[in-house]
């Protein structure tokens, strides 16, 4: 959706903000290579998390040594080779990996024009639970299962629901006209890529239209609410901070 007269979608504010397409610059991320990599979302936007968008060249490789970061990735479109924490596997669309703390990984041999959306975070430890494993899995072989009771909105949960995660990354796909069910405010901070469709997307006390390549950041607490229009289902992938104590 390009807009001429100097304006866009965009809207940066203190505690969301949606990021339309239009605006994307490039940035040179150490690791990375043979790619374009956009720095999405960061503590400099009042994030605690990062959200980046790697779209590959043929040739292209992303090569990050272990460290205290914990890394989520999804294969939105293309495929490559994911090597994580010594498992390697060739992964197709729809792919995902997670690499804690502590793990180095890669991706090789994309094909050309493979856009990864990376979620990073600081691993929080929690006393008693062994940080998690790696992973590599398909989102296809992820059963979705309706959100609060409603079929139509339908949630894949892609990681294990278990205390040792301090992440969790999900899709929720919308059937048009179907909704979050009422305006959450929660203390998790989301950061969400549209996938599919488009839709309404309520944050504080705005109404944004949003389409497939929008990114929104929702702070914590930050009243979130959204309906899905057109005439094919909507759905975004969305990073949540998870289970750990209030203070
Ligand atoms: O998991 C969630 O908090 C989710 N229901 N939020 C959202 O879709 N904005
Ligand atoms: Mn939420």
């Amino acid at each position: 959706m390009s807009i001429p007269y100097g304006q866009t979608r965009t809207h940066i504010g203190q505690r969301h903000a949606l990021i339309a397409p239009d605006g994307h610059v490039k940035s040179e991320v150490p690791g990375i290579a043979g790619a374009a990599t956009v720095i999405l979302i960061n503590p400099a936007l009042g994030a605690r998390f990062a959200q980046l968008l790697v779209t590959f060249e043929a040739g292209g490789s992303a090569v990050m040594p272990s460290s205290d970061i914990e890394t989520v990735a999804y294969f939105e479109s293309g495929g490559g080779i994911v090597k994580v924490a010594g498992s390697k596997e060739r992964v197709a669309a729809g792919a995902y990996f997670f690499c804690p703390a502590g793990q180095p990984w890669e991706i090789s041999t994309p094909k050309r024009g493979t856009r990864v959306t990376l979620f990073q975070k600081k691993y929080v430890f929690l006393e008693g639970y062994a940080t998690p494993r790696a992973l590599i899995g398909d989102a296809a072989a992820i059963k979705g299962e309706p959100f609060l009771g409603d079929p139509d909105a339908r949630l894949q949960v892609l990681l294990p629901t278990q205390l040792g995660f301090d992440l969790a990354v999900n899709i929720f796909t919308y059937q048009p006209g179907a909704t979050l069910p009422f305006v959450e405010t929660h203390v998790m901070e989301h950061g969400l890529l549209m996938l599919t469709g488009q839709g309404v997307y309520r944050l504080e006390d705005a109404w944004y239209p949003v389409a497939a390549g929008d990114v929104i950041w929702m702070a914590p607490f930050c009243p979130q609410w959204f309906v899905a229009m057109g005439k094919t289902p909507a759905s975004y992938l969305y990073y949540k901070d998870v289970n750990r104590a209030a203070l």
